[in-house]
């Protein structure tokens, strides 16, 4: 893995307003909804994402599109990892792509295949933007491993590989959330992760969990950094509102 794009660090956006979203899935349509919904403006503002932008929604192809729009920033998720992970020539491997919703991928051509893996492995496993004063966010999939930020900047950072283990832990890892673990993270004002689904997004210590199912729920959660508030879109009682 390039090392270069394992840690994205971001300046703080002196110009506009910051937004996390939640696990995507192919939801884009859904997404522009809700970005409309809250006015985001592409010319100043930031969309940063909790990464799983792909398998199981819609409109996965989509994907490639978003991944060269400027205002967008996700990190990798689980569901991008295991399409890097995956082999179209094994057969187990296949079905296991076919269980986690990937069969759009499968149905892909070797070039347009390779056009998806490119984009996939140029996102970061983690990314951190600049607040005001040392109030820093921080965005991964599932969890920082260990509870502090710093060390896990320095180890992706530093390392000639990222170690396996080390990729699940903060792409798959649902410990603090089943745990109801709410010691905060050090070395970052806020974190915030998606890839487990709730019914309303939720807060432990100063982890903000925004995965609230889009894809299937119609409803979209999104982080707002400046004001440390999170806007729930819901289809259907605010879609027209
Ligand atoms: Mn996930």
């Amino acid at each position: 893995m390039n090392m270069a794009a394992a840690f994205l660090h971001l300046p703080r956006n002196s110009l506009g307003r910051d937004y996390v979203v939640g696990d995507i899935h192919g939801a884009f349509s859904l997404l522009e909804r809700a970005l409309a919904h809250i006015g985001f403006d592409t010319v100043c503002d930031r969309l940063l994402s909790v990464g799983d932008l792909i398998d199981r929604g819609p409109e996965c192809p989509r994907v490639l599109d978003w991944l060269q729009r400027s205002w967008f920033f996700p990190v990798r998720g689980n569901h991008e990892q295991m399409a890097l992970d995956s082999d179209p020539a094994s057969a187990p491997s296949r079905t296991l792509q076919r269980m986690n919703g990937g069969a759009w991928l499968l149905q892909a051509g070797p070039a347009e295949r390779k056009d998806y893996l490119t984009a996939f492995a140029a996102m970061p496993l983690a990314m951190e933007v600049d607040g005001e004063g040392d109030g820093r966010l921080g965005v991964v999939h599932a969890d920082c491993p260990g509870g502090d930020w710093r060390r896990l900047r320095a180890l992706l950072e530093g390392a000639a590989t990222v170690p396996p283990a080390l990729i699940q832990a903060m792409l798959w890892s649902r410990n603090r959330l089943c745990l109801g673990d709410a010691a905060p993270v050090e070395g970052v004002a806020r974190l915030c992760v998606g890839h487990s689904i709730l019914e309303q997004p939720q807060r432990l210590g100063n982890v903000v969990f925004l995965d609230t199912g889009a894809y299937v729920s119609g409803r979209f959660s999104l982080y707002d950094a400046a004001a440390d508030r999170i806007v729930v879109y819901e289809e259907g009682s605010q879609a027209g509102g």
